[in-house]
Parts: C-alpha cells; structure tokens; sequence
C-alpha cells in the first residue's frame, strides 16, 4: 500500500496530535455519505437501540436535539465502508500506527442549524476503560465547508502527548453523554481547524478537542471513523471517577435493547474486527459485555 501521508504531513500530526488535510475524496462521494446519514438521521435510525442520542442535554426525546449523533452508522447504511474515504483513513492509519491497526467504528455528528450545540473540551481517551492504554485516531470528515461559525474542530497542540485529565460532565450533569475537561491546559492556545466540504482532520485518543456551537443556517454534518491497536494494560492504575457516575438514557436504551437479545447483534457487526491475534482480549470483553448486562439495573 502506498504511503498516503507525505513525510511532512506525518512530522506535523507526530508534533502536534492532529492534522487537517485533503484526503481528495470525489464530490460525488461526499453527496453520497451526507445523503446515507441524513436519511437516518431524519427517520431516527437506532434511537431506540441507544445508537441514536443527543450528546448535549438529558435525551430524553422531549427536548429538540442539540447536538444528534449516530454511532456506528455503517450498521444502517453499509455503503458507508464502501467509501475512497474508508480506504484511504485505513490506509493513513495503517501508516501512523503499523500493520496491526484495525477499524473500530464510525460515528455521525449533526449540529442543527442555529441550535447546534458546542462540543466541550474533551480528550477521546477519557470515554474508555482505565484499566488499559488505548491508541487509536479519529478521522474527522467535513460534509460542508465548517470553520468556527459553524462548528470546526479546534485542538491543543502537544496535547496528545499528555496523560488523560481529570473529566466531567457539562453543568455537572451525569446525565449527559459529553464529557468536559476544565482544568489543566489553557483554552487560549487552541488552533482552530476550518475546512472546505471534504476535508479532514486526524486527531489521537488523547488530543485535547473542542468544536463550538453552529450558530449558522445550515446544519454542520460530520463523518467520522476510528482506527485503532488492541489496547495495551496501563502503565500506571488510573481511575476515571466520571464512567462510574454516568447516566444516560442513551446507555439505558442501550442495555434494555441488548437485553432483548441485541447484544448477539452487537457482536455480529463488529466480526471484523476479530483477529487471531486479538481473539483472546475480543473474547474477554464480549463476556464482560454479557456480564455487565445482569449486573447492572436498567
Ligand atoms: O464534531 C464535533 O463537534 C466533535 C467531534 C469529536 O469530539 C470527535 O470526533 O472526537
């Protein structure tokens, strides 16, 4: 596979933790993936399997959604993987992170116009387990030309060098989805990532992110897939208080729905993530993903 990132552009992301470029996806193409996810995002695809879910605000179905996303969309819409923009983030990723890098997931992100939410500073890493280091990277993909009026990625340079900092939850709410990072970096030095329709950004598990609200007329709509390595026993115990405290009735909706036999769904869409040399550590979670289903109350 040829390399796709030119040496400069690869110094520039190991530098910084993040990276805008043009992946030169074909304009047909990037009709196609905003039509593919705004259909499910108009018919409410998988809200009531917990794939669907307002990241800002309580979500409970009442409110207007300030901020929709669809996790793992390709499950609605497969052509989604059949995309010049998976092969060439798989082939970036197999360049920055080895030969072992496999695709983990994609999301769809909507930030309505006028009411489109701000994104708070986060870093990706705080979301998962502390009991292993992970490594993987985002490729954030621009639908629409997006800078800071409607709600472009900004990032922390040499942030992804950091460890993962002390998260909470936005107004303290556990019951939100978005986690808030507030202390320990300085907001002043973000740079903030404009991009034409069919730009892209990259950005590490541990780069410090943000993108503001859309105060435009139109919606901002992003694509984004993850690539990752198995994750690797942390060097240091961590704790990560947050994931304990987090309620959302999008995790609700989740569990009832894998209780109701979603779970054997679940599994079978990430069969291709399954490697001979990841068997052991898939098999241990997919258990623990059963066991967390009798143990928890809905
Ligand atoms: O699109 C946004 O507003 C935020 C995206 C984000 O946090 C991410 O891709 O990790």
């Amino acid at each position: 596979m040829p390399e796709f990132l030119e040496r400069q552009a690869l110094e520039t992301f190991q530098r910084d933790g993040f990276l805008a470029f043009d992946p030169k996806i074909p304009a047909a193409e990037i009709d196609s993936i905003r039509q593919m996810l705004m259909t499910l995002h108009e018919s409410d695809t998988g809200f009531a399997e917990g794939a669907l879910f307002d990241a800002i605000g309580v979500d409970d179905g009442q409110q207007p959604r300030r901020f929709p996303q669809i996790l793992h969309p390709r499950a609605f819409a497969p052509g989604l993987l059949q995309t010049s923009f998976y092969r060439t983030a798989e082939a970036i990723a197999r360049q920055i992170l080895g030969e072992h890098v496999r695709f983990k997931a994609d999301i769809s992100l909507l930030k309505p116009a006028r009411i489109g939410a701000a994104t708070p500073w986060h870093q990706d890493e705080a979301f998962q387990d502390p009991a292993n280091e992970h490594h993987e990277l985002s490729f954030w993909l621009a639908l629409q030309p997006t800078d800071r009026s409607n709600s472009c990625m900004e990032f922390i340079p040499g942030s992804h060098n950091w460890p993962v900092l002390p998260h909470g939850f936005p107004d303290g709410d556990p019951r939100v989805h978005a986690l808030e990072c507030s202390t320990g970096f300085d907001p002043s030095e973000a740079v903030p990532c404009a991009l034409p329709t069919g730009g892209c950004t990259i950005h590490t598990q541990r780069t410090m992110h943000y993108a503001g609200p859309n105060t435009s007329d139109r919606p901002r709509l992003a694509y984004v897939l993850i690539f990752d390595l198995l994750p690797t026993p942390a060097k240091t115990p961590r704790s990560f208080p947050w994931r304990e405290q987090h309620r959302t009735a999008r995790a609700q909706r989740e569990q009832a729905w894998r209780r109701r036999g979603g779970l054997l769904v679940h599994l079978w869409r990430q069969r291709h993530r399954v490697r001979a040399e990841t068997l052991l550590f898939d098999l241990r979670r997919a258990i623990a993903a059963m066991r967390r289903l009798h143990r928890r109350p809905i």
